[in-house]
């Protein structure tokens, strides 16, 4: 697969996403959706992945937004097109069945902070810095930020993100959830790549059951949400893992899963 604007790297079933316009910031672009979504098929048909990262090239920016040089002079139907292009990328990586990661490296702003809040876990370096600045050009939120930023952080937080389009440094951006932690500028690719590590360990069917339960659960009322956690809990008990990681503990050794 030959990409041009993001680079894909795997290794130890990590697959690492790194979005590469340095020089607009990391910018989102149509070419870079596309390559997203060309990327993102890769992963979904390769079962030795079993955690994706998401960053961006550089010390200063994670994504500063969709393009705005690209996005200016487009007319209603071109719009429509980037957004649906836009929206089908988003949707895909938030519903892929492995676990993601958000590398917040610097400037998460409009589209950028929309694709971190696609994303599983958000971590930041020092530096990071989040915004939904689109009012201020015209237009709403169209990469999911009127409706991901309210279910990460509450209605009147995001409202109030969203209507001022101020920015929210890395310690703000925790304090009200919209990360999970902060680490010092330069090692956050590092750190994403020991949580991914950390979560590997586990029974990768049980991890990605968990994110479907969890991810569905958020949109269902809480009878059918445990109605949807009792059918995945009992499909874990037709796993291996399920019967090596409780003979693994009843045994006094670490359990070696399938997968890994
Ligand atoms: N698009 C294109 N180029 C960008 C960019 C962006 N979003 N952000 C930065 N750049 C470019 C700059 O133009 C500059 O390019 P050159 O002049 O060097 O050619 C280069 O990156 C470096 O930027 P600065 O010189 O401005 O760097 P500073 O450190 O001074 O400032 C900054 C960094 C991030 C504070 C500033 O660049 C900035 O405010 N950038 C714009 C941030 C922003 O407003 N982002 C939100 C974009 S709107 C849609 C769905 C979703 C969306 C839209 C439509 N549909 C449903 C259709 C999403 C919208 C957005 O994301």
């Amino acid at each position: 697969m030959k990409l041009n604007s993001i680079e894909l790297l795997i290794e130890d079933k990590i697959a690492t996403l790194t979005i590469n316009r340095p020089k607009a910031l990391n910018a989102l672009n149509t070419e870079v959706l596309q390559e997203l979504a060309l990327a993102l098929n890769e992963i979904e048909k390769n079962d030795n992945i079993l955690a994706l990262i998401l960053t961006g090239s550089g010390e200063k920016s994670f994504v500063a937004g969709a393009d705005i040089a690209e996005m200016k002079d487009k007319n209603a139907v071109e719009g429509q097109i980037f957004s649906k292009l836009g929206n089908k990328v988003f949707s895909q990586l938030e519903n892929l069945k492995i676990p993601t990661i958000a590398a917040v490296n610097g400037f998460a702003l409009g589209g950028g902070c929309e694709l971190a809040l696609a994303t599983d876990i958000r971590i930041a370096s020092e530096n990071a810095l989040f915004g939904q600045p689109e009012v201020g050009l015209g237009i709403t939120p169209g990469f999911g930020g009127t409706q991901r930023l309210s279910r990460a952080i509450g209605l009147s937080k995001a409202k109030e993100m969203i209507f001022t389009g101020r920015n929210v440094k890395a310690e703000q951006a925790l304090d009200m959830g919209l990360i999970s932690q902060i680490v010092p500028k330069g090692d956050v690719l590092n750190a994403a790549k020991d949580l991914a590590s950390k979560i590997n360990r586990n029974a990768p069917y049980a991890v990605q059951a968990s994110k479907r339960a969890m991810n569905q659960g958020i949109n269902l009322d809480l009878e059918q949400g445990l109605n949807l956690e009792t059918e995945v809990f009992g499909l874990c008990f037709s796993t291996e893992d399920q019967k090596e990681g409780m003979s693994a503990f009843i045994d006094k050794r670490k359990a070696t899963f399938l997968n890994k």
